[in-house]
């Protein structure tokens, strides 16, 4: 006789698809979330969250910091990847192996075992943040997937088609989802919607989302 088990069926799928390339891999993340935080502690210790402008001069509800090669920025220039920090010339502080580690294992199961990640973009999002609907054209090859890992508060992910008056679906992205946007999917419209309150028990009042790109 089989013993039923109400809780175990209702845990969520381990992979979900977001689209036919887009795969969200469900709590990917936990098993190395120790390592991933104490990565995060060092490249904030060099590299604090700041608020970014927009090139019209809007200040960003969502903070920002990176690491690796060279890192997104936004200012008066437009949008762009630079090798230093634009206002201290500084150089960004390396990819923690442990993310790099992270982010090509989930590449892997993706179906992208040559992923390379250059750059990793960090999203600090705290009540009330959102992140408006775009398309991430930034990078030289847009054939490299983009992998996404969760960290603290939940979000409302908005993942629409290919021009911005496309019909969205939301996802509920949660600490540790990892995502694996790919193909077609890659270029999809996507946003957050605003962050609602919460306590989370590592991050406390806010929700941290690392992108892992191949910007060169
Ligand atoms: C879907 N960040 O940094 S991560 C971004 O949660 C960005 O902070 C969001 O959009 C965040 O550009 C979403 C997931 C993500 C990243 C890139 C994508 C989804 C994507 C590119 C194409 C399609
Ligand atoms: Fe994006």
């Amino acid at each position: 006789m089989t013993t039923l088990s109400l809780f175990d069926d209702a845990q969520p799928p381990a992979v979900e698809a977001l689209g036919r390339h887009a795969l969200l891999l469900r709590s990917y993340a936990l098993p190395a979330v120790e390592r991933v935080l104490a990565g995060l502690d060092g490249v904030l210790a060099a590299e604090p969250f700041r608020t970014v402008h927009t090139p019209g001069g809007l200040p960003m509800s969502v903070q920002l910091s990176g690491c690796g090669d060279c890192v997104w920025v936004s200012d008066k220039r437009g949008y762009r990847y630079e090798a230093r920090h634009p206002d201290t010339g500084r150089p960004w502080p390396p990819m923690p192996d442990a993310w790099r580690t992270l982010a090509q294992d989930a590449a892997r199961q993706a179906g992208f075992p040559d992923f390379r990640p250059d750059t990793c973009l960090i999203n600090r999002y705290t009540p009330g943040s959102r992140l408006s609907l775009h398309q991430d054209k930034d990078e030289r090859d847009f054939s490299t997937p983009i992998v996404s890992v969760s960290l603290g508060l939940p979000a409302r992910f908005v993942f629409g088609g290919f021009t911005r008056s496309d019909p969205v679906q939301r996802w509920p992205l949660f600490h540790g989802d990892v995502v694996v946007w790919g193909g077609p999917d890659r270029l999809r419209f996507h946003g957050v919607l605003p962050l609602h309150d919460g306590h989370h028990p590592l991050l406390g009042r806010q929700r941290i989302n690392l992108t892992f790109r191949r910007a060169n």
